[in-house]
């Protein structure tokens, strides 16, 4: 698919997005980073990583109270799903109360939830799935082969583990990763025939364009290679290839969306994108903003 002239793996895109959704409709979804900073991980895009030399500076997980406030200013501003970022390995037993309560608040809004804490034990999702969340945020970030030269206090293994739970727990699955990280267009078949071929494809799919943060390894490797930053056409085409891969999923044009152009994030539209992030801010960095995405979706004719 990734060898198809342009035109002609938009066009099957498109066509697969319209036989599954209405081609008109983006759904908005913002983010709120409610524990910032201070993560053991070594993940080698991550301004939160203890690892990292971001100058992020690291704070406690948020009051419930304070998400809440957030969560309703998301809605007010019309976003339909309100997904909490936690900068951890693992959430800690003694927060679980915090982040049920979380939960169960956000739908008393009548959004729909979402939280990505990192990894889980069944216990943990369990609690979460009987809190009502409706999905779980945990990415394979990029192929099986690439994953090491990205993150090393992890394995794959790993982050297929924490999927099972969230899946048994009942839990929607939102998964997906990051290009732009130098990775060949090999990684990124290999990460798009990992999520299609999950024992269920995950009902949402972010795809991340890489935004290079300052004193993290992969912010840096792109100050000095610029040539690794990936293509817009290529972007594109990833895009079409996960909404072909997994027709009925929901594919987030997630993190890079601030530098795209109105035109590429037109493109991505068009080739089976069908989801975004709202806001200023996306976890710890800047995102497109509420004024230049309702200019850009009236210019689209999108979510009339
Ligand atoms: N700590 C949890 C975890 O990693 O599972 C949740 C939060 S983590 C920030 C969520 C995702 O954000 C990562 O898996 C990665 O795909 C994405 N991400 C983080 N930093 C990014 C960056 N600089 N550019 C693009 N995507 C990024
Ligand atoms: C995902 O795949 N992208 C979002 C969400 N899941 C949690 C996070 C993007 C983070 C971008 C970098 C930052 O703001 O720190
Ligand atoms: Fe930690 Fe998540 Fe950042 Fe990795 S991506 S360092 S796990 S916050």
């Amino acid at each position: 698919m990734f060898d198809l002239p342009f035109t002609e793996l938009l066009f099957r895109a498109a066509e697969i997005h319209r036989a599954h959704h209405d081609p008109a409709q983006v759904e908005l979804a913002t983010l709120l980073s409610i524990k910032t900073g201070g993560c053991a991980e070594d993940c080698g895009y991550c301004s939160q990583s203890v690892h990292a030399e971001s100058g992020l500076k690291a704070s406690k997980l948020m009051d419930v109270d304070a998400v809440l406030a957030a969560a309703r200013e998301a809605k007010a501003a019309g976003s339909q799903r309100f997904c909490m970022g936690a900068a951890w390995r693992e959430p800690k037993d003694r927060d679980m109360d915090a982040l049920c309560a979380m939960v169960e608040g956000v739908n008393a809004l009548g959004l729909e939830s979402c939280m990505t804490l990192g990894m889980l034990s069944d216990l943990q999702a369990e609690r979460l799935g009987t809190a009502g969340l409706h999905y779980y945020n945990h990415n394979l970030d990029t192929s099986p082969e690439n994953y090491g030269a990205v993150i090393t206090t992890r394995t794959w293994q790993d982050r297929l583990d924490t999927l099972d739970r969230v899946r048994d727990a009942g839990i929607a699955v939102c998964c997906g990763g990051i290009v732009g990280m130098g990775e060949t267009r090999e990684d990124r078949i290999g990460f798009l025939h990992a999520l299609a071929t999950l024992p269920e494809p995950p009902e949402s799919v972010p795809i991340n364009a890489l935004v290079p943060v300052p004193g993290t390894v992969l912010g840096d490797m792109l100050k000095d290679v610029p040539t690794a930053r990936i293509d817009d056409i290529e972007f594109v085409r990833t895009v079409a290839v996960a909404r072909i891969l997994m027709p009925r999923s929901v594919v987030r044009l997630s993190a890079g969306r601030e530098s795209m152009s109105d035109s590429t994030q037109a493109l991505c539209f068009l080739a089976g994108a069908n989801s975004i992030f709202t806001g200023d801010r996306l976890l710890t960095t800047g995102n497109a903003g509420g004024d230049r995405d309702a200019a850009l979706f009236a210019k689209l004719g999108l979510n009339l």
